[in-house]
C-alpha cells in the first residue's frame, strides 16, 4: 500500500468542526531519530532514514521532489532491504553496521499523534513538544498509477473543508532549519526544500 498525503497548518477554528465529523481512532507518543552521514548523502536524496520508537524506517521518494506538491514517499521497515536502498552490508546488527559507515544521529523528535477518520481519509494531528501542530491527510492507494487522482481526492477535500493548502515545514526540516545551517544549507542546494525555500 501506498500512503498518499498532504500535510496543513493546523487552525483549530477550520479543523474542529472536521473532527467533529470524523471519529477518533486514538493517541499516541512516539520519538524519532533521524541518521545520515556526514556527506548528508542520505537527506540530499531526500532520503530519511529513522528509527521510530527503536523500528528502523526508510522514507524514499515516489518522485523527483522538486516536481512534487505533496508528500508522496515510499516507507520500507524491513532491515534488508533498508539496506539495500542504502547500500550497506551485512556485517553486524544494522545499527552497527550504520555506526561502522559513519551514519549518526542528526535529530531526535517527540511526537504526540492523534489520529481519527473521515472514510475514505485518515487526519493525523501532530504535537510536538514546543506545542506546534501538523496535520496530515492520508489516503491509502494500492499503485502508483492510482496517485493522482488520490492528490486529486485529497485537494477536493481541502477546497471543501475550508484549509488553506500552504506549503508546510516538516518537523525534522524545522529542526535542521534550527540546529544545523550547514545542513540545511546542502539539502537547499540539492533542491530538497521542496516548495519552501
Ligand atoms: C519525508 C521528509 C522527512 C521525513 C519526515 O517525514 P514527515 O512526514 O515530516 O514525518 P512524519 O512524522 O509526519 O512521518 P509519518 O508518520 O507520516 O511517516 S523530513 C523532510 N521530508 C520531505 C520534505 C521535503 N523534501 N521538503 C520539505 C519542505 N518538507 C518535507
Amino acid at each position: 500500500m501506498i500512503e498518499v498525503e498532504q500535510k496543513f497548518v493546523v487552525d483549530d477554528a477550520t479543523l474542529s468542526p472536521v473532527l467533529q465529523a470524523a471519529s477518533f481512532i486514538g493517541e499516541r507518543r512516539f520519538t524519532d531519530t533521524y541518521f545520515d552521514d556526514p556527506c548528508y548523502s542520505l537527506t540530499t536524496k531526500d532520503i530519511w532514514l529513522r528509527a521510530r520508537d527503536g523500528k528502523w524506517e526508510l522514507k524514499l521518494p515516489l518522485r523527483n521532489a522538486a516536481q512534487q506538491s505533496d508528500d508522496q514517499y515510499d516507507e520500507l521497515t524491513d532491515e534488508d532491504m533498508i539496506r539495500e536502498k542504502i547500500s550497506l552490508p551485512k556485517n553486524n546488527s544494522l545499527s552497527e553496521d550504520l555506526a561502522a559507515a559513519c551514519f549518526a544521529p542528526f535529530c531526535t523528535i517527540t511526537t504526540v499523534r492523534k489520529k481519527y477518520s473521515l472514510p475514505p481519509f485518515v487526519i493525523d494531528v501532530d504535537t510536538l513538544d514546543s506545542g506546534r501542530k501538523i496535520g496530515e491527510v492520508e489516503l491509502m492507494v494500492n499503485t502508483e498509477a492510482e496517485i493522482p487522482k488520490a492528490v486529486s481526492r485529497i485537494k477536493r477535500f481541502f477546497e471543501q473543508h475550508k484549509i488553506p493548502l500552504a506549503p508546510v515545514r516538516g518537523k525534522a526540516i524545522e529542526y535542521i532549519q534550527m540546529h544545523n545551517p550547514a545542513h540545511y544549507a546542502a539539502l537547499r542546494q540539492a533542491g530538497v526544500l521542496r516548495n519552501i525555500d
